[in-house]
């Protein structure tokens, strides 16, 4: 039994595992042996499958993928798996639809999240709204995909569902960006009664001064929930001679106030290290998208884009990462405030 509690998350005893590797060093995050666990070409037509997002779903597995088509443009594919490792996908990208039921397809659509709230699944994505932007949809069963209206005005990226209401509202998070390879970002909040209007906006958290997140971060999984908080993989970029590096970082939010940062860890938990993680068609590059994590054995899966190429897996657990992300805790002031100016 783990001390620190996963709370509000059904069980889910066939994640995928494996256990820590003895001579682990560092953040008590490991990787899976056979990573990446989706390579290059996964489907006729697209080049490259990463920053993908998961979810258990009948007593298997779902997800949505981002698939860089080979003629450039990413979009989103489901894909299924009954042991979260090894993936079927289909041929088709998601046949989304407006609230009419008319086929809506977005003009891209990249970084897609997945986020169940209450009997609703909700795919959260960036894609073009006279610029990049938020889209979202909504399924029950995995058929029909409503496209609702986006949540915020353009420039915007990054954004991922809190997994349930918190004080009467959904809570997203965002990183409000520029046009392009964004050189500045934080992470900001937004509640709404709805999922159409959104409002009372917060600032979580900032770049800071530790090299590994000094240009920008980002939301990276939805908030896991735990008797310490709202536990966050998000990612942290650097600016190098050669451009950006991507690593992932840890952070615990107050269960009732998010914009609150009780705890954010110094060290990035992962950064690209393995050949997969430091090559490929954006150089280092480790993106969180997902967890799928057990209540009852206090494990995490967290699957992250390596390099814009491929997807991988990495293990943790609930007291391993909450231990580690306290005992290297540091925070100021804007991550501590509610962040209302
Ligand atoms: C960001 C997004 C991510 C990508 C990253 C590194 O701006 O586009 O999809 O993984 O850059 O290229």
């Amino acid at each position: 039994m783990s001390k620190v509690k996963i709370l509000n998350c059904e069980p889910v005893p066939n994640m995928p595992w494996q256990d820590r590797p003895a001579n682990l060093m560092g953040a008590p995050v490991w990787r899976y042996s056979a990573n990446p666990i989706i390579g290059r070409n996964p489907i006729e037509g697209v080049a490259r499958i990463f920053n993908s997002a998961v979810a258990p779903f009948e007593g298997s597995f779902i997800g949505v993928f981002r698939g860089e088509q080979t003629n450039g443009i990413p979009y989103v594919y489901l894909g299924r798996s009954k042991d979260a490792i090894h993936w079927e996908f289909d041929s088709e990208k998601v046949p989304f639809t407006d609230e009419k039921g008319e086929p809506y397809m977005p003009r891209y659509a990249y970084d897609p999240r997945l986020v169940k709230v209450e009997d609703t699944y909700y795919i959260i994505w960036c894609g073009d709204f006279y610029g990049a932007a938020i889209g979202v949809a909504k399924t029950t069963d995995f058929k029909k995909f409503v496209r609702i209206e986006n949540p915020f005005i353009p420039f915007n990226r990054n954004a991922v569902l809190f997994p349930r209401k918190i004080n009467g509202n959904y809570v997203m998070l965002s990183r409000p960006s520029d046009s392009g390879h964004t050189p500045f970002g934080d992470i900001f909040l937004s509640e709404s009664p709805d999922m159409t209007y959104w409002g009372k906006h917060r600032h979580v958290m900032s770049p800071n001064g530790k090299w590994w997140q000094s240009v920008k971060i980002g939301g990276g999984a939805a908030p896991i929930e735990t008797s310490e908080g709202w536990l966050l993989f998000y990612h942290g970029v650097s600016s190098t001679c050669n451009g950006f590096v991507y690593s992932i970082g840890g952070a615990i939010l107050d269960i009732n106030e998010p914009s609150r940062v009780k705890y954010r860890c110094e060290d990035h938990l992962l950064t690209p290290e393995e050949p997969y993680e430091v090559s490929g068609f954006v150089p280092n590059v480790a993106f969180p998208c997902a967890t799928i994590h057990d209540p009852g054995t206090g494990r995490i899966a967290l699957y992250y884009g390596c390099a814009d190429t491929c997807v991988g897996l990495a293990f943790t657990t609930i007291d391993d990462i909450v231990e580690y992300i306290k005992a290297h805790s540091e925070t100021d002031g804007t991550d501590t405030e509610v962040g209302r100016r």
